[in-house]
């Protein structure tokens, strides 16, 4: 499924974040050490091989909805953007820590010209954020931040799931910019 808003497609895809070769940005779901770990993390980690952690390691520790970027190391892409996602519960206001992930990888992505992003659905694995919750958030938040982009022309959602994409496609069907 895809949406396009001011010129800008906006689309969901079932997949791997680590095999994405179409794609100028990869987004990681980091921790806040930026080193490999489970779900996004570990599979980034693993596709960069361990370069990636190298040019992380000066850039940590991050808080909860700060992004940073580095090189895509062996992974097919050119950067991966490394955002901290807010653990569920824990880390508040969780909405407005998650909506900055979103908006701060983007400006991130225009600052580097870069023009195709795709996100995982950050915070919604190990963090335990709700997936429709964090569907609602991720949507109005790229939403919020789509006119002002030069570069990115396109962002990609990637699930790991069909149960995962039905829910971003009812969110992002049902909301308007
Ligand atoms: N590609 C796309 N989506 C994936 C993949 C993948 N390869 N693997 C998992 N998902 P998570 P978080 C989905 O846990 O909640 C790590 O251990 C997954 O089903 O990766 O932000 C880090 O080291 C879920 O919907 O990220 C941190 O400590 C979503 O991606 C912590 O987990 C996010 O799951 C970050 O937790």
């Amino acid at each position: 499924m895809e949406k396009t808003i001011s010129g800008i497609c906006i689309e969901l895809v079932r997949g791997d974040i680590a095999s994405q070769p179409d794609i100028q940005a990869v987004v990681n779901a980091a921790n806040a050490g930026l080193r490999t770990g489970g779900g996004v993390a570990g599979a980034i980690h693993r596709a960069a091989g361990p370069g990636l952690e190298q040019e992380c390691s000066p850039l940590a520790p991050i808080s909860p909805g700060e992004a940073v970027i580095t090189g895509a190391h062996n992974l097919p892409n050119d950067y991966v953007i490394h955002c901290l996602g807010p653990v569920y519960g824990r880390d508040k206001p969780e909405a407005r820590l998650l909506a900055d992930c979103y908006k701060n990888a983007l400006r991130l992505a225009e600052d580097n010209r870069i023009e195709s992003v795709a996100f995982p659905a950050i915070s919604s694995g190990a963090f335990g954020y709700p997936l429709k919750e964090a569907a609602e958030v991720a949507v109005t938040a790229i939403f919020m931040v789509v006119p002002e982009l030069q570069h990115v022309k396109k962002i990609r959602f990637v699930l790991f799931s069909e149960s995962d994409m039905d829910i971003f496609g009812t969110v992002l069907s049902s909301l308007e910019p």
